[in-house]
């Protein structure tokens, strides 16, 4: 690469102008590590100032069950292996209820369970809405959604009112993988098509329900799918400007088809994908380093790096650890803030829609 390339990246980045699909490849192939974050960081800065973010939060992976059987997932069973699970109701409820005074948001997500009713996903959001009306519940990615669709015989929109009627708050970006018709032809041929993925999160945007995006990397995509998948989320915002926040997820071979074949992307391309998400996303109001995925100890590098949220406290984590992530299963609040300030940054408590509840001077 030229010397001054990130240098006229720069100067389009001043100007609030977006880059274009050259300058991307460049920052892709740049060594210039330094130089990509200083540029993801002007944008970090001037959306958050010097604030991250973080949520009091449980993950509640209902199932693990699933009939689409995507070969990057080491979580999914087929339902008559010893750990094969399925949550009832009762069992949900008791696990937030174990979580301290506090909790501010419950992350759900499953697998596409083979014989559950969609009664059994609206019983669960409007139980827990009814236990816990304080916390916010993200629920469901739109994978599930077009799953919910299938088994009960509802449109997309039917499907998404009546959640949102029975206290679903907003939904995570899962799901999205890479879009690529190529990727996902080889790696998950059963799963929901960008179209789809796209017009369901349009669709709960218009019924006023909040999502995420996600990209799951460091398979067998390339740098251009990475790019185009970026670009088309930047062009959804602008359409639908509903997302909150975009997740980069690198992926975790172990248990995998991929294991001893796939090494794990280094901390040098995570980050790299990082600042590239903040600086195409620039119409994204927040990026996560989403520390279970890249260890604490690099997504507490992300925060120079472009990333203002490191998601939560998680409780207990089962989709990224059952691919072998050498991440704590859960954090404590006081060592969040604490990651936080070590980076030299403010700390924020938020609730899932980054309303800000603490700030920890
Ligand atoms: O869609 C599955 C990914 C996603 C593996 O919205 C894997 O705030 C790496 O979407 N290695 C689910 N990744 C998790 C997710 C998420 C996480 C945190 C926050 C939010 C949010 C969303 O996990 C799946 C898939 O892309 N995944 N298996 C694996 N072996």
């Amino acid at each position: 690469m030229k010397k001054n390339d990130l240098g006229l990246i720069e100067e389009k980045i001043n100007h609030k102008e977006t880059i274009d699909v050259e300058d991307a490849r460049a920052i892709l192939k740049s060594n210039d590590l330094i130089g990509i974050a200083m540029l993801a960081r002007k944008i970090k800065l001037r959306k958050t100032q010097d604030k991250i973010y973080f949520v009091f939060n449980k993950h509640i992976n209902y199932s693990n069950l699933c009939i689409s059987k995507c070969k990057f997932c080491a979580f999914y069973r087929n339902g008559n292996e010893p750990d094969a699970y399925t949550m009832s109701i009762e069992n949900i409820i008791d696990e937030i209820a174990k979580m301290p005074k506090g909790i501010r948001e419950v992350h759900i997500v499953g697998g596409l369970h083979p014989n559950l009713q969609f009664s059994y996903y609206v019983d669960m959001i409007s139980s827990i809405k009814k236990h816990f009306p304080t916390i916010n519940i993200k629920a469901f990615t739109a994978a599930e959604i077009d799953h919910f669709s299938k088994i009960s015989g509802l449109d997309y929109e039917s499907v998404l009112k009546t959640l949102k009627e029975a206290g679903l708050d907003s939904m995570p970006g899962g799901g999205a993988e890479v879009f690529s018709e190529r990727v996902r032809k080889k790696l998950y041929p059963n799963k929901i098509p960008y179209e789809k993925w796209a017009q369901i999160h349009i669709l709960a945007h218009d019924m006023g329900i909040p999502t995420n995006a996600t990209l799951l990397f460091g398979h067998i995509e390339t740098d251009d799918e990475i790019i185009d998948h970026l670009f088309k989320l930047r062009h959804l915002q602008e359409i639908s400007p509903k997302f909150l926040c975009f997740i980069p997820l690198s992926f975790h071979p172990q248990n995998t088809i991929f294991e001893g074949r796939i090494t794990k992307v280094d901390a040098v391309r995570e980050l790299k994908v990082l600042s590239l998400s903040r600086i195409i996303l620039d119409n994204f109001p927040h990026i996560k380093a989403y520390w279970v995925m890249l260890s604490p100890k690099v997504s507490q590098i992300g925060m120079h790096f472009g990333a203002d949220d490191i998601d939560g406290t998680i409780g207990q984590e089962r989709v990224t650890h059952a691919a072998g992530a050498k991440s704590p299963i859960g954090l404590a609040k006081e060592k969040m803030v604490n990651t936080i300030k070590n980076a030299g940054f403010t700390p924020v408590e938020r609730d899932a829609l980054y309303n800000e509840l603490e700030i920890y001077n």
